[in-house]
């Protein structure tokens, strides 16, 4: 899978990323959540992002942190209408197999994201979280036949109840197909353009600004590498 992996850059960190951290970073260093993408003409709608971290390959370790250590944290994303940072939120369907187990958070084009963001309203205490740290309004970025705000729609008219959900499965395989070929740009620079002509401008302008690059994953690699 050809992903784009975007860097966010940490603003301030949560009070429990602090502890854990204490002095192991210097306080002037630039850190960077990555989470993968193949969605990058999606970015503008970025809210919220997930976490969890898996070790993955081979690094130098200079802290190490869990994913709920990190939540509430503030990060600047990249192209997101939230200029002034987004907060990092629980999600419970992540992935800790895929890309770098740090996943965007789009309600507009995304229905695992859309149905993340119902749950964490539902229940801030359950998840500790803030309310006020899930945006209410969600942007609108991609016109397609059906609507302007695909998840919802596909949440609602497949009567999807909970993040987890097999039904979301087909959503974002629908959401992706109709997206792709029918989608066009509702806001941003590229507004007017086609989604399938927008898609690697937008990525080539996050790659050229210096805030994302290209990162490459065989599909079920975890998978063949335990056999
Ligand atoms: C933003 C975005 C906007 C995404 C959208 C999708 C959509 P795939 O096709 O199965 O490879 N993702 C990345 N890493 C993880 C992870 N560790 N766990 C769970 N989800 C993850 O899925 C690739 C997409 O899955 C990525 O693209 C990322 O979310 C998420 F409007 O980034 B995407 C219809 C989908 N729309």
């Amino acid at each position: 899978q050809e992903y784009v992996a975007l860097k966010l850059k940490t603003l301030e960190w949560s009070e429990k990323a602090k502890e854990v951290i204490g002095d192991k970073v210097p306080a002037d260093a630039d850190v960077y959540f990555i989470p993968a993408t193949l969605r990058p003409e999606t970015m503008y709608g970025q809210m919220a992002f997930q976490d969890i971290f898996s070790p993955w390959g081979e690094y130098h370790r200079v802290v190490s942190l869990k994913g709920s250590d990190v939540v509430g944290t503030l990060v600047h994303a990249p192209l997101s209408v939230h200029e002034k940072g987004i907060r990092i939120l629980p999600m419970s369907t992540v992935k800790p197999t895929k890309g770098t187990g740090v996943v965007t958070c789009v309600p507009s084009d995304s229905p695992d994201d859309y149905a993340t963001i119902l749950d964490l309203r539902k229940k801030p205490e359950f998840y500790g979280i803030q309310k006020e740290w899930v945006v209410e309004e969600i942007l609108p970025i991609i016109q397609t036949p059906t609507s302007n705000l695909i998840a919802k729609h596909l949440y609602e008219t497949m009567k999807i109840n909970s993040p987890k959900d097999q039904k979301l499965a087909e959503a974002k395989e629908i959401a992706y197909k109709e997206g792709f070929y029918s989608g066009v740009m509702v806001y941003g620079e590229f507004k007017g353009m086609s989604v399938q002509d927008a898609k690697p401008l937008v990525k080539k302008q996050l790659i050229d600004s210096g805030s994302a690059f290209n990162y490459g994953e065989p599909d079920g690699l975890v998978i063949s590498r335990s056999g």
